[in-house]
């Protein structure tokens, strides 16, 4: 039986849209940041960073959003879809793609702004850090969509885990306010024209008051 731990945020949508895209019959523990849930001792004894997504499946636990998405699909998808096969060019360049989106337009650059700006309270103001952290996030973006403006997706021609990472990014940045552009802004609304998206959009939204 597989779980999902988490909800509300952009990295536990991830998981929930993958596990929605492989059809799986999955649990849901739709538990928040920040409200005291990643911190009881049950919750820390499965992930011991106090963070979501968690993944159970069977006797594997995983934290970390990006391997989440690529375990499901390299265990559950129809060979062909949602993830390059094992071994060719273009597993080596979904696994680039992959760590572009989690470093350059995640944890070096919105994660910085959701620290320093919005949960303040928590890390310290640093306005310095928010202003290279915008102007990064732009920089490395704009790869994205000089790629994007050639090709219907990031690799290998089919929707994979890392324009579904991608997708859920671009609607972050654009909740931040970002000023994406239209090749940006249409593959965005692709993807989340997908019924997989729709449902686990819904569903990750189920338990914000
Ligand atoms: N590197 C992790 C980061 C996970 C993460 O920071 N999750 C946040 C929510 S988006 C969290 O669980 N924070 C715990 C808390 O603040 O209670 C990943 O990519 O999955």
């Amino acid at each position: 039986m597989l779980t999902i731990w988490g909800g509300t945020t952009s990295r536990t949508l991830h998981a929930h849209w993958m596990c929605h895209e492989l059809g799986l019959d999955y649990t849901a523990k739709l538990i928040g940041p920040r409200t005291g849930e990643t911190h009881t001792e049950a919750f820390l004894s499965i992930n011991p960073k106090g963070k979501i997504p968690v993944l159970i499946d069977d006797d594997l636990v995983l934290s970390e959003g990006a391997a989440i998405i690529t375990y499901l699909a390299d265990t559950y998808a129809k060979p062909g879809t949602l993830i390059p096969v094992h071994g060719g060019h273009d597993r080596a360049r979904y696994n680039q793609w992959q760590s572009f989106i989690q470093m350059e337009l995640d944890a070096h650059t919105l994660y910085v702004i959701r620290k320093h700006r919005d949960l303040q309270h928590l890390y310290g103001e640093a306005p310095a850090a928010i202003e290279a952290a915008i102007a990064g996030f732009n920089k490395q973006v704009a790869v994205a969509s000089e790629h994007l403006r050639h090709n219907e997706y990031l690799v290998g021609g089919f929707f994979t885990g890392a324009d579904l990472m991608l997708a859920g990014i671009l609607q972050w940045a654009k909740d931040y306010g970002f000023d994406l552009d239209p090749t940006l802004l249409d593959y965005t609304n692709r993807q989340h024209q997908r019924p997989a998206y729709i449902t686990a959009n819904r569903l990750n939204k189920s338990t914000v008051p």
